[in-house]
């Protein structure tokens, strides 16, 4: 049995297992352990330190006094050597540690004692004061007798103590295969279809020729039946599938259930309401990721938090930040803004995506056919502005422009205009931990061509958006706009640095010709000069083809402007042609949607699904909406809504990636203040929360250790160390809430 097992994971480096938590192992007779003293009863030898570290015994563990300063992790470290590693054998090695204070990382690894210091296994976790408890299994990659257990503690500016207790490793134990837990194999959207929309769903099966299918309403009548049409072997999920299509039921409903092939698919409404709450909850989340404002209880129940970052211990407060050493000698009050994501960084660069794409929202509702403002309007969102006869969306939003305006540079310093990049702790920090008890340092990072142009083309949208509201910011966002952008023009190519990535992400990006055409093309549609035109015309990207397979995101934001020129009204010249390019952009994704076995109108190159697919897929759709609101034409409509379907539980996981929606939904996503996974303190993301959804390079440990080899769909798991498949942010929700916006409108 075990040589069996071994045989077919050799394939593979390694295969993770279960993390903390497991329960105590029953040894198996063959299991052998291969450290020494891991219990640390009476002694730490035969454990060596580099010179730079004290160890000791404490309470029965190795305590290490760890010094700050060091350049890398494995600049200070403890381990043990001399373990022989078999090729193709599984090992289960587990450890118990804490750190103090809070926020440090141990990066823990089985590799080699000697050049060249291969690396077979190793995570990074969090460690917390209260110490936790870790358990991992791998295969090993080769045979030695020249092993190693290490634990490398350096990289940080800030000394720190970490202690460490029952250590083992563990040979001869059965790897652990990962397997989700996918349901029945009728693959539906667990939430609703439109009555009068699309209606699909997929079908997992070894079957090869056509199989019935009925739908039953809740009483268990069936209302329709079918054939469903085989599709072969679909490539985003490795699975032999068939598609099925009911849309010629068109009667309201809930409760619904498709069966087919013997399986009965999770429950679905036919209706639009769910939509119209989708449309709420999914701009709601904004609310709770504001920093700078106690989150009222009366307002989101349950999600009560203090104000964070503000100037009140242990939080060091952003009303004075300076910047990183040797970057400006100035502080800025940076107060207010959203978070990230998870984590408590605040980015210009994904701000300005995420203002963007919520100010579209309002801007398609007041231009397009189908639009209704007044649905996001003020009273809809139930923040502290509603009742101020400003639409709800505009003073959600607003409380991010104000964060963004204050990240440019004043007059006086020689970056002046620019924009910094972002602001974040000094040091990563672990979870959970509350926004007002974070005790970090918050840093300034430098300017950055990026940043200064999302601040122009978020601020000069504003100003035509809030002028009805609120002249006097308008101007203010207008003047702030039009400073960036000159500014943005006397230092082009000021781009972030890729490794500028320690307490918080870097979102760098090497290329600013999309944020430039971005930024002109939103001060062209405010102010109409000649200048902004002429830029827009001028610009390489106007006329590029710009829709490819991935979909716009933070870093390539060329389709924010060609979006916004195709529908915004304005004189520019061939804005037909701009218009045109919406649409062929749109008849290649309804093409990939079509070719889709799971309708989605994503198609990632060798099936490489990115960082936050989920709302790939969604501007994807966004871009097919586009073209139903300057076409009218069906087939656009439908596809769009079509695309929420995968969203909401047609896909290979059979779950929905939207908190609180469908019978199976993420509600772990990696949050440090939406930590109820790790605490029950803490609250669960709140409903109409994006999750990022798969993504094939799974940069965390946990997903590392789960998801080896995993193809395209199955690149995601729902737990809240999975940072890279399972981390919400402001830049998916925006797209969730353009989308669920415009699904309820066709209604
Ligand atoms: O979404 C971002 C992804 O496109 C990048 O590849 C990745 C690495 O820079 O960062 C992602 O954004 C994270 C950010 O860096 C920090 N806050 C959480 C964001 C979502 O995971």
């Amino acid at each position: 049995m075990k040589r069996r097992r071994t045989a077919l994971l050799s394939l593979t480096a390694l295969i993770g297992a279960a993390l903390v938590g497991l329960p105590a192992s029953g040894a198996a007779a063959d299991e052998v352990e291969q450290v020494k003293n891991g219990t640390f009863d009476t002694t730490t030898a035969p454990w060596w330190t580099t010179s730079n570290v004290t160890a000791a015994l404490s309470d029965g563990q190795l305590c290490a006094d760890v010094p700050g300063g060091t350049a890398n992790r494995w600049d200070a470290a403890v381990g043990q050597n001399d373990l022989t590693l078999v090729k193709g054998e599984s090992y289960r090695f587990a450890f118990t540690a804490n750190g103090s204070p809070d926020g440090h990382a141990v990066r823990a690894i089985v590799g080699l004692s000697a050049a060249p210091y291969d690396t077979y296994f190793e995570v990074t976790p969090q460690l917390s004061v209260s110490g936790n408890s870790y358990s991992y299994t791998f295969t090993s990659p080769v045979d030695t007798a020249q092993g190693q257990v290490g634990f490398q503690l350096g990289g940080g500016a800030d000394p720190f103590r970490f202690c460490m207790d029952d250590v083992s490793l563990l040979g001869g134990v059965p790897p652990e295969v990962y397997e989700p837990d996918t349901g029945p194999r009728v693959r539906v959207n667990q939430v609703a279809y439109l009555p009068a929309g699309p209606k699909n769903a997929t079908l997992v099966t070894s079957a090869t020729t056509k199989l019935p299918w009925e739908l039953k309403n809740s009483t268990g009548a069936v209302v329709a039946r079918g054939w469903t049409v085989p599709r072969g072997t679909d490539a985003s999920s490795g699975q032999n599938v068939h598609s099925i299509d009911f849309g010629a039921y068109k009667k309201q409903g809930t409760g619904f259930t498709l069966v087919a092939d013997g399986e009965t698919g999770r429950p679905f409404d036919i209706g639009t309401g769910a939509y119209e709450k989708l449309r709420l909850d999914a701009a709601k989340y904004y609310y709770t990721q504001r920093s700078g404002i106690a989150i009222r209880d009366d307002l989101r129940p349950g999600y009560a938090r203090p104000a964070g970052h503000v100037d009140v211990p242990p939080n060091q407060g952003d009303s004075a930040v300076p910047c990183q050493p040797g970057v400006c000698d100035y502080t800025l009050d940076v107060t207010g803004g959203w978070y990230d994501a998870g984590d408590h960084g605040k980015y210009v660069v994904n701000g300005g995506i995420s203002t963007w794409e919520l100010l579209s929202t309002h801007e398609r509702a007041l231009t397009a056919r189908t639009g209704q403002p007044a649905k996001l309007g003020d009273g809809s969102l139930a923040i502290p502005e509603s009742g101020n006869k400003v639409p709800d969306i505009l003073d959600e939003v607003r409380w991010e422009l104000d964060f963004l305006l204050k990240m440019q540079v004043p007059d006086g310093q020689p970056l002046a205009g620019m924009a910094h990049h972002k602001m974040h702790d000094e040091q990563w920090t672990g979870l959970p931990l509350l926004p007002s008890d974070d005790p970090q340092k918050r840093e300034l990072h430098p300017p950055s061509t990026q940043a200064t142009l999302n601040l122009a083309a978020t601020a000069a949208q504003a100003a035509r958006l809030y002028r009805p509201h609120d002249t006097t910011f308008a101007a203010k966002a207008l003047a702030a706009a039009r400073k960036a952008w000159t500014a943005a023009l006397a230092h082009p190519e000021r781009y972030a640095d890729p490794n500028d990535g320690i307490g918080g992400g870097a979102y760098a990006d090497s290329d600013a010709t999309d944020e430039f055409y971005w930024a002109a093309a939103e001060l062209y549609l405010t102010t109409g000069e000649k200048a902004f035109a002429d830029h827009v015309l001028a610009s390489p990207v106007h006329t590029a083809d710009i829709f490819g397979p991935l979909g716009y995101d933070w870093a390539r934001t060329a389709a924010a402007a060609r979006l916004d020129l195709a529908t915004v009204p304005s004189r520019l010249p061939g804005r037909d042609k701009v218009r045109q390019s919406v649409i062929k952009g749109a008849d290649r994704y309804l093409a990939t949607l079509k070719s889709q076995a799971y309708g989605m109108p994503y198609a990632p190159a060798d099936n490489l699904y990115d960082w936050g697919s989920n709302h790939q897929i969604l501007h994807n759709a966004v871009v097919i909406a586009t073209a139903y609101d300057i076409s009218g034409a069906s087939k656009y409509r439908d596809g769009a809504v079509q695309s929420m379907d995968y969203i909401l539980g047609r896909n290979a996981l059979n779950m929905s990636y939207v908190t609180g929606y469908g019978e199976v939904n993420s509600h772990n996503q990696h949050s440090r203040w939406y930590a109820r996974q790790l605490d029950p303190r803490h609250p669960a993301p709140p409903d109409g929360t994006l999750a990022g959804g798969p993504n094939s390079s799974i940069q965390d440990p946990y997903a590392q250790s789960k998801l080896q080899g995993c193809v395209g769909q199955f690149c995601y798991i729902d737990d809240i160390q999975s940072w890279s498949t399972n981390e919400h942010t402001i830049n998916w929700n925006s797209a969730l809430t353009r989308m669920a916006s415009f699904v309820a409108d066709q209604g």
